[in-house]
């Protein structure tokens, strides 16, 4: 059983319910709280066009519970208010962690005994994207959240090509490096950029590299959709909250465990 089937489990073993509905001030009220910003002065009609959008979001009765003026002609708010939508819980579907997750040492173990050489990985912030701390938290030594990044672990050898990559200039490090993995970062989102730039970046190493020689595509952000590694072109995608450990442990079972398993 999965761990999220599992987790399921228990939560209908304690509530009985697969069918629930948002909480706020009683159980079951389906009391919700949304944030937005309008393009509008801060007035008394700005709050009725909060309103007004909370009502057609389905959200009723709404209530504007905070409202700040952030700079000139626009509004931020807070809309708090009932809606009648369910959860079926049995409908969930997200990207499950299908691999178990190992020590640094049981990492460095798999790879030296079963690859017998360093495994390389490239990582950069592609296109226009300067936000490296999320790249550099997987990468880099200090890592995040009390745990090493991969530049720690003895077999691994780690290039951080930092922030504004092109990819021709990734794809030609990636070769260089004999890369078995490329980690790319994308945080800004905006006009959909993250997804624009991976799909140039897998395209491009489709085209420079046969399959098989092709290193194992990795992307990870805040705002990516886990499910759409077949739509990017790459092999796993990771999101918010991610650790080093987690990105080590999926090295190992997607290059030696698994790639053994299928040979
Ligand atoms: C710090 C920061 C900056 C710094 C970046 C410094 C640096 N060296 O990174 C500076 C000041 C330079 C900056 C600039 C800009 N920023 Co800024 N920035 C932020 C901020 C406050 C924090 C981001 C961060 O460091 N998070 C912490 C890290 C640890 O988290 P993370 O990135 O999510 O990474 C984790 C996971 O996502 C995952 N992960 C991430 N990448 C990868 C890669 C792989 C391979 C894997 C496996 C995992 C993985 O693992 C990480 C660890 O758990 C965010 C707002 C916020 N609170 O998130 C805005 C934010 C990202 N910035 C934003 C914007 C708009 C900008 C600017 C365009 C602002 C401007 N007008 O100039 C510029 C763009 C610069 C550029 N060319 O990219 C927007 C993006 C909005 C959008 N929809 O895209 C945000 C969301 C702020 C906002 N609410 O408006 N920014």
């Amino acid at each position: 059983m999965s761990e999220r089937s599992e987790r399921t489990s228990q939560h209908s073993a304690q509530t009985g319910k697969q069918i629930v509905r948002p909480y706020g001030d009683t159980t079951g009220d389906g009391m919700v709280q949304v944030s937005f910003t309008l393009p509008v002065t801060h007035d008394k009609r700005a709050e009725g066009a909060a309103v007004q959008l909370a009502n057609k979001m389905g959200i009723d009765p709404a209530m504007v519970v905070h409202a700040k003026p952030m700079g000139d002609g626009f509004t931020f708010f807070v809309v708090y208010g009932r809606v009648n939508h369910l959860v079926d819980l049995n409908a969930v579907q997200v990207v499950e962690r299908d691999f178990a997750l190992l020590s640094a040492k049981d990492v460095n173990t798999v790879i030296k005994q079963r690859l017998r050489r360093k495994l390389s990985v490239v990582g950069a912030c592609i296109g226009t994207d300067a936000h490296t701390v999320g790249i550099d938290a997987i990468l880099n030594v200090k890592g995040i959240a009390g745990e090493k990044g991969l530049e720690y672990y003895r077999e691994l050898k780690v290039t951080n090509m930092g922030a504004q990559v092109s990819v021709p200039e990734l794809v030609e490090t990636a070769r260089a490096e004999k890369a078995d993995a490329v980690l790319v970062s994308q945080v800004v989102t905006q006009r959909d950029a993250h997804l624009h730039n991976t799909r140039e970046m897998s395209a491009a190493f489709r085209e420079a590299m046969p399959a098989g020689r092709r290193p194992l595509l990795i992307v990870g952000g805040p705002r990516f959709d886990e499910t759409m590694t077949d739509e990017l072109g790459v092999d796993r995608i990771f999101g918010r909250g991610t650790t080093p450990g987690e990105v080590a442990s999926y090295l190992v079972h997607a290059l030696i465990t698994q790639r053994k398993a299928m040979a």
